[in-house]
């Protein structure tokens, strides 16, 4: 759009009578507003979880995981310090539940993934199930179920959190609650939502207008048979290598309404330009390598995140066969008509 008109005398002062009515004048304004591309204060960036896993120690020796109703380190974006964003419409953090703790029941309005870091073995329950996580499972926790964690094994569990928060607090929508128990009543069985429909089945009086998928975790070893068995079926995408999104059984929408998830597994070598409007933040599950964002170049082994703005160019390049998990508001984007996508260097 235009270059703001210059400011007359006149001008400047007619600003200044209006301002007092909360008046401004859009001409001023209106190439920040309406930008031919996106403009973000974003940033390309990534944390390695070996510094991270340090400080999330050291937070563990100082508050435990009930006083902190969640012990999280919060990834902030360098471009978004202070606003408890990654990119401008999602959170991500890491959390840490050690031996024996447990992260109180509470719900809210946010959307909650959890992507397991490191540990075997703690449980997360979501509405009244209890699921046990291992390494590489995406949880989630959908709009104003109850959840609580718990460790009872004898290791630290460490997971990545992703939350739809800078999304909701746009549309000043946040209600929360806590439920005054560390632990929800547990009313069904271990595995029993994966059982009735992580199976191309689902119960025939199943509720299928919920607009989150009744899985709430996908487990991993799954995952990675679906892709081992792309890699042996088919030839890897140019950009994305083989690729999978997380669906919603009923609908074969995504798994959350305002996150998408996905996992990829990209063959030794480095992948064709990739831009799309979703910034989108990935996670390093097997392999690693470095992934230039741009003109910024950032290396990634297992555990390590990093965070892709909206419609900067991403090249991934890896030495040997490599695992990325990755979230974005993809889905929110797609349902309201604005995203786009574009392959190679144009
Ligand atoms: C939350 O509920 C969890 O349940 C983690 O583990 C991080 C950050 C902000 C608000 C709620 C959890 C959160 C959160």
């Amino acid at each position: 759009m235009s270059v703001a008109p210059t400011e007359t005398p006149e001008r400047k002062a007619f600003y200044e009578r209006i301002d007092k009515d909360n008046l401004t004048p859009l001409w001023s304004v209106l190439g920040d507003l309406v930008t031919p591309e996106p403009k973000s204060g974003c940033q390309a960036y990534g944390w390695k979880f070996d510094k991270v896993r340090d400080a999330m120690l050291e937070a563990g020796d100082l508050i435990t995981a009930k006083e902190a109703e969640r012990r999280v380190l919060i990834y902030e974006n360098p471009g978004l310090r202070g606003q408890s964003k990654i990119t401008t419409s999602l959170y991500a953090g890491v959390q840490l539940v050690l031996p024996g703790e447990v992260a109180p029941a509470h719900r809210h309005t946010q959307s909650a993934l959890r992507f397991v870091l490191e540990g075997s073995g703690a449980h997360t329950a979501v509405n009244g199930e209890k699921t046990i996580m291992e390494y590489g499972d995406f949880v989630i926790t959908p709009p104003m179920s109850w959840h609580d964690h718990g460790n009872e094994t004898d290791a630290p569990m460490f997971w990545l959190d992703g939350l739809d928060i800078p999304l909701v607090s746009m549309l000043d929508a946040s209600f929360a609650e806590s439920l005054g128990e560390d632990e929800q009543p547990i009313t069904r069985q271990t595995g029993q939502s994966y059982a009735e429909f992580g199976h191309a089945l689902m119960p025939i009086n199943a509720d299928v207008s919920r607009t989150a998928s009744p899985i709430f975790n996908y487990p991993y070893v799954r995952s990675r048979e679906t892709l081992e068995a792309m890699k042996r079926g088919s030839d890897p995408d140019a950009c994305h290598g083989w690729k999978v999104r997380y669906s919603n059984p009923l609908d074969g929408g995504s798994a959350m309404p305002t996150i998408s998830t996905f996992i990829q597994m990209l063959p030794a070598g480095t992948t064709m330009p990739y831009r799309s409007t979703d910034a989108t933040i990935f996670v390093g599950v097997e392999g690693g390598g470095k992934t230039t964002i741009s003109d910024v170049a950032i290396e990634w082994g297992p555990r390590d995140v990093f965070v892709v703005p909206s419609w900067k160019p991403v090249v991934h390049e890896v030495a040997s066969e490599s695992l990325l998990f990755s979230f974005s508001d993809r889905v929110v984007q797609e349902k309201l008509g604005l995203w786009r996508e574009r392959r190679g260097n144009v």
